[in-house]
């Protein structure tokens, strides 16, 4: 088995989750593929599997936050050193899987590395509304006060996380719209987080998780959820800690 994961949420993404598959294996083939099938009601789980990837079912729809959670999880308990999340609609461009893992490697003491589409001026285009525009520079504004770096990219759901990013992700991973509170969270257990460029295409096929009025929804829970996550009381996470416990042998 590899040590290295790739974690891909998918909801009704038959349309493009073979390709990603596709395109990871071939980006970096030493990382094992692992789907989870959130409730999908079309063939995602069926493609998934014939592509050569793993698959978790969820039972039903969880959202975003729990099916990458589930695969946090899944790293945990299988011993898996590195892991990277790609969403299963295509968005994110596996060519750039070396570069964050590189920079995992190499950047000095960090446990995320983001990939932001912020940092390179030719980014494929801007491909968000005004609203998602504006609610991306809020929370850029307000995760780098926070944090005390520059957050370019805060939604950016194309990140890789070291063993003890895996190990507290899968303790505590926010629910719904997870990306800004998951810096936040990593900052908060004084992990490091940094980005690097990449470029981020448009989704294939099916249906974005974000319509046009719930940027506005998405801007208030999250700014919620901020503040009271500066409140909350972070348990250290140390490297070797025990997150899963293994279930007692039958
Ligand atoms: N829509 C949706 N996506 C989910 C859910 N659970 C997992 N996903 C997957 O999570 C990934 C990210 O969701 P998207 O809807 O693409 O969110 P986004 O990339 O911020 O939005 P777009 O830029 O509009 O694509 C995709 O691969 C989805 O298939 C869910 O409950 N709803
Ligand atoms: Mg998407």
């Amino acid at each position: 088995m590899n040590r290295h994961l790739a974690i891909v949420p998918a909801h009704n993404e038959a349309g493009a989750v073979a390709a990603t598959i596709h395109e990871i294996r071939e980006a970096v083939p030493d990382f094992d593929v692992l789907v989870i099938d959130d409730g999908s009601t079309d063939e995602t789980a069926e493609r998934a599997r014939a592509a050569g990837a793993r698959v978790i079912r969820l039972p039903f729809n969880l959202g975003i936050g729990g099916a990458v959670q589930t695969g946090y999880v899944w790293a945990a308990e299988h011993g898996y050193d590195v892991a990277v999340q790609v969403d299963g609609d295509g968005q994110h461009d596996a060519r750039h899987l070396p570069d964050l893992l590189a920079r995992l490697r190499t950047a000095p003491r960090v446990d995320m590395v983001i990939g932001s589409r912020f940092l390179q001026r030719d980014n494929g285009g801007d491909l968000s509304s005004a609203t998602r525009r504006a609610g991306i520079t809020v929370f850029s504004k307000l995760l780098s006060l926070i944090t005390g770096q520059p957050v370019t990219d805060p939604t950016s759901g194309f990140r890789m996380v070291n063993r003890t990013g895996i190990e507290l992700f899968a303790r505590d991973y926010p629910h719904d719209y997870p990306e800004v509170e998951a810096v936040l969270l990593i900052h908060a257990h004084k992990l490091r987080s940094c980005e690097v460029p990449v470029r981020m295409r448009p989704r294939r096929t099916g249906q974005s998780a974000i319509s046009s009025t719930k940027p506005i929804y998405y801007m208030v829970k999250v700014l919620l959820a901020v503040f009271i996550g500066l409140a909350r009381r972070h348990v250290a996470v140390e490297p070797g800690d025990t997150v899963v416990q293994s279930p007692p042998a039958l």
